[in-house]
């Protein structure tokens, strides 16, 4: 059998991307797949589909608050979140941090995954702006990025490269069906399957036949 492909479509403003990346990180030592990460801009997804933030309804709101930190702790991710952290979301705009995300792609692929995870850290579990060219800078060392890596990065995202690939990769997520992240999709048996929450990967296993061990799975200890 061949490795399937899974590919996750995510923004760091979404703390819901974050819990799903992080299990995806963990299986993709386990499960027999080869793990894309499609950086995209849900701002995007929201006006292209005529969706909104679930948060913009305050009941809803109250309950995710309530849902995020028992997922945090359930999915073992450090996420923490209170009323203010959905104002921040409306106020400000992650349309930067994601084109400087994509400019590392286009890049330096392999920093993709320190990278994103960082943003999270800041704006998920520290609670600090993602959108200023400070915010963006200081995520970067934290990632590991040397300064003047850091500064043609910040020199790439205004180009139309990489303005065009993180709008490309957007449509891409809107034309397999998404209307919200994080989005997965699996190319499996011939056909793309879209699966939408950090919740669904159990599903997700089911579908392409691999076995769901949990959020946290313990990674098989190798043979000597
Ligand atoms: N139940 C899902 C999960 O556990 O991941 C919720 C995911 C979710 O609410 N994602 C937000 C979204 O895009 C962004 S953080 N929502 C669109 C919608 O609910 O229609």
């Amino acid at each position: 059998m061949g490795r399937t492909l899974v590919e996750l479509f995510y923004d760091v403003v979404s703390p819901y991307s974050w819990l799903g990346f992080e299990v995806l990180c963990r299986y993709q030592h386990i499960w027999n797949i080869d793990l894309r990460f499609r950086p995209a801009f849900l701002g995007g997804i929201m006006q292209a589909t005529g969706n909104k933030p679930p948060a913009m309804l305050p009941k809803r709101a109250e309950y995710m608050l309530k849902d995020i930190e028992r997922m945090g702790k359930y999915y073992q991710v450090p996420v923490t979140v209170s009323a203010d952290d959905f104002q921040r979301i409306f106020g400000k705009s992650s349309l930067g941090a994601m084109r400087f995300i994509t400019a590392i792609d286009m890049t330096q692929p392999k920093y993709l995954e320190p990278l994103s995870r960082e943003f999270w850290m800041r704006f998920w579990s520290q609670h600090e702006d993602i959108s200023q060219l400070e915010s963006i800078v200081a995520v970067a060392g934290q990632a590991g990025l040397s300064s003047e890596f850091t500064q043609k990065l910040l020199d790439m995202i205004s180009s139309p490269e990489v303005k065009n690939r993180l709008k490309e990769t957007t449509e891409e997520a809107i034309k397999y069906g998404a209307f919200g992240m994080p989005a997965v999709v699996a190319h499996f048996n011939g056909k793309p399957h879209l699966f939408f929450g950090s919740d669904r990967l159990e599903l997700l296993a089911n579908v392409i036949g691999e076995k769901w061990l949990g959020p946290v799975p313990s990674v098989p200890s190798s043979k000597m």
